[in-house]
Order: C-alpha cells, then structure tokens, then sequence
C-alpha cells in the first residue's frame, strides 16, 4: 500500500501534520499538495483543535518543489510555473496565514526553496538545532516565492534578505533565531516534545482572541497607523464580546486558572 503523503493526527487540542515523502526530503509533488490542503481543511474545521502543529517526517522538513516533476526535454516547452503558484502554492501559504487557529511549524531537518518558505508562513517556527533554511530558488533561475521575498525582508531586514535570496546561503537554524527569523531552536530529540507542549499551551488559550491577533497582525503589513488603530479598535470590540474574555477576567479577579473554550 502507498504511504500516505501527509499523515494527521489530532491529541490535546493539536493537530500534527506531517508532510510524509522522507525519502525526497519531503518535496512536494502534486499528491503531498492536494494531502496537504485537505488537512489543513480538516484542522481548520474541526472544533476541538485549536492549534495546528506543522513537522516533516524523516531527515528534512522540506526541499521545496520536487524537481523530479520539473524535468523537460530539450528544446522543449517550459513548464507554467506561475500556474503552479497560483493553483498551488499561493493558496497554501494564504491558508496557513488565514487560518483562525495558531500555526507552529516544527522544522525538523532542512527547508528550503518553498519549504523554507512556507515554514516563515506560520505563526510560531521551532527549529531543531540541525535544522537549514535555504532560499534555494536562485541555485535553479527561480524566484522566491510562497511568500518568500514578503516574509524575509520583515524578519531578519532587507540587508540579509537581499543575500539570502541572491545567494541561496544556508541558513543555520542558530542563526535564524540570532536574526529573528524563528522563534527558537532545541536539541534535535527535544524538538517535537517542545513543539507538541507549545501547541497544547495555545490550544488551551482564548483562541478566538488568538485569530483576531493574527488577523491584526496581518493586516498591520499593509495598513497605516491610523488604519490599524481603527482595526484595532474593531477587532477589541469584537473580542470584548466573547466568552473567552468574560471568563478570563472572571478568573483572575476570583484568582483562579481561567477555562477558554476558544469562543
Ligand atoms: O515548480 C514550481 O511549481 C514552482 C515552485 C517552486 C518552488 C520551489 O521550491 S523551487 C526550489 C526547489 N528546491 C530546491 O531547489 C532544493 C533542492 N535540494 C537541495 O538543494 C538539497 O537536496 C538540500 C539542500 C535540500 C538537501 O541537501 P542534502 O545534501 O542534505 O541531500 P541531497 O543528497 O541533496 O538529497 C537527498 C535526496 O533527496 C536526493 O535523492 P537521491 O540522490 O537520494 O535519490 C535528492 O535528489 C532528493 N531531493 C532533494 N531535494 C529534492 C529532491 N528531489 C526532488 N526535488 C527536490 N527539491
């Protein structure tokens, strides 16, 4: 029987998502892409999860696009790659950013090309102390892309983001959190305990609250202050009604842990 190109399994509010092609490295092909987006689908609809947490099986977390579907004849016709980008992955880095849930990726070994990519893409990124980032593209004649050249320049500046995307230097998963590119890195065995306890920590958050700031944050990449001040101020009054809030100060004026039901 094939294996299954991404393998799902929801415990403590989490679903862990693994893209599963270790033995290309997890590159993507058109099965992992179509795996991929009907998990996230299933995450994003089921009630009880409440965070997603995002790993590669085996050695790496992602090498991008699996090159193998990209060979062509001599002398013959290119492939549309802006296709592929808009069929499939601009729609999979629009989800992980749209998601009403806490995206953590675990980068488990190497990332690169979209791989790398789409690791930036979510919300919190743990990386295992082996663990590369690669802006590939321009090893092949390609472009950054699933988000790559808006993600970079933000987080680690525009000095570092031009090298990295001119040159395709490897990244060491040290360096990424010395620049601010993730948020940390653990032993190679720790990794996924850490990520799992982080998840579970989140799921047990107001995480309702937790997708209005991701959709604050999101919005701030584009918005004036006074457009985001306006936003805020929608998105408080918004928050301001749910159970989560009069639950979380109920709590901490009758000096209790609060329950969220993420409402
Ligand atoms: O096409 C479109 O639709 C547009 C979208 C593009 C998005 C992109 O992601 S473009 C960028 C594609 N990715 C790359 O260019 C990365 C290619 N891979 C590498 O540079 C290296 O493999 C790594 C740096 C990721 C890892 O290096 P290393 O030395 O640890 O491993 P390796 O020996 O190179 O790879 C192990 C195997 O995985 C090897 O196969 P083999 O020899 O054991 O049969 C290698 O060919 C295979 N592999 C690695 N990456 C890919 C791949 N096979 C197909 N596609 C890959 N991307």
């Amino acid at each position: 029987m094939e294996a299954q190109k991404v393998l799902y399994e929801e415990s403590e509010g989490t679903a862990v998502i693994t893209l599963n092609r270790p033995d290309r490295l997890n590159a993507f092909n058109e099965e992992l892409h179509a795996a991929l987006a009907e998990a996230l689908e299933r995450a994003e609809r089921e009630d009880r999860v409440r965070a997603l947490l995002l790993t590669g099986a085996g050695r790496a977390f992602c090498a991008g696009q699996d090159l193998a579907d990209r060979r062509f004849p001599t002398g013959g016709k290119a492939p549309d790659l802006g296709a592929t980008i808009e069929r499939l992955y601009n729609p999979l880095v629009r989800r992980i950013r749209a998601m009403p849930k806490p995206v953590v990726c675990a980068v488990n070994g190497v990332a690169a090309g979209a791989g790398a990519n789409i690791a930036l893409a979510c919300d919190i990124v743990l990386a295992a102390r082996s663990a590369r980032f690669i802006q590939a593209f321009c090893k092949i004649g390609l472009v950054p892309d699933s988000g790559g050249t808006f993600f970079l320049p933000r987080l680690v500046g525009e000095a570092r983001a031009r090298a990295l995307a001119l040159l395709g230097t490897p990244i060491s998963a040290e360096q990424a959190v010395t620049w601010g590119m993730i948020w940390q890195l653990h032993d190679d065995e720790a990794l996924l305990d850490e990520a799992r306890k982080l998840c579970v920590q989140l799921a047990g958050q107001p995480t309702a609250a937790l997708a209005l700031i991701k959709q604050a944050l999101q919005a701030a990449a584009v918005n004036d202050l006074d457009a985001q001040l306006d936003l805020e101020r929608d998105l408080q009054r918004e928050a301001g009604r749910s159970e989560d809030y009069r639950e979380g100060v109920a709590a901490f004026l009758e000096k209790r842990q609060p329950v969220f039901k993420g409402r």
